[in-house]
């Protein structure tokens, strides 16, 4: 018959794996690595712009920097202002090393946009009412900015290009 120390010796352990088992299955699973693959991403040109009128809200006394990428315009005739901003939709782009990256980028804000991809030699210009096909390996991990030279210093995306594990 077992004397009571081995009973206990026996439930310490048990308490113990089990402790072991629960920790491990609330441990976060390890990520699944990504394979390289095809990916179409859409991507825009555009402009938001907001305004107001004087008599509700001052024209801002501070500027904005110079580039091209942001304006603000002063009150026309009927008190009203505007302010505006060329930005990439979306402004990141994540894909895996290896990938066959296809970007479709409208053009729906500004005449046209005179673009980069750095690290990635690509040189292409965005019109407006086109869609511009970009298509690269992304065969260089890192994050490389996707630059309108026309907008700065706002106009710029970061492609995120993920190593594999
Ligand atoms: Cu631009």
């Amino acid at each position: 018959m077992p004397n009571n120390n081995a009973i206990l010796a026996v439930a310490a352990v048990a308490i113990v794996l089990a402790g072991g088992a629960l920790v491990l299955s609330l441990s976060p699973k390890p990520s699944v690595a990504a394979t390289p693959t095809t990916r179409t991403i859409y991507m825009a040109a555009v402009e938001p712009k907001g305004s107001a009128t004087i008599d509700k809200e001052p024209f801002p006394t501070k500027t904005l920097p110079a580039g091209g990428g942001m304006a603000l315009k002063a009150p026309d005739k009927d008190g009203k202002w505007e302010v505006e901003i060329y930005r990439w939709d979306p402004a990141t782009i994540v894909v895996t090393k290896g990938d066959d990256v296809t970007l479709k980028i409208l053009g729906i804000n500004g005449k046209e946009h005179s673009t980069t991809i750095e690290g990635y030699g690509q040189q292409f210009t965005v019109k407006r009412g086109e869609l511009t096909e970009v298509t690269f390996k992304a065969d260089k991990a890192g994050v490389f900015k996707i630059k309108c030279q026309t907008h700065q210093p706002t106009m710029e995306a970061d492609l995120v290009v993920l190593g594999n594990p």
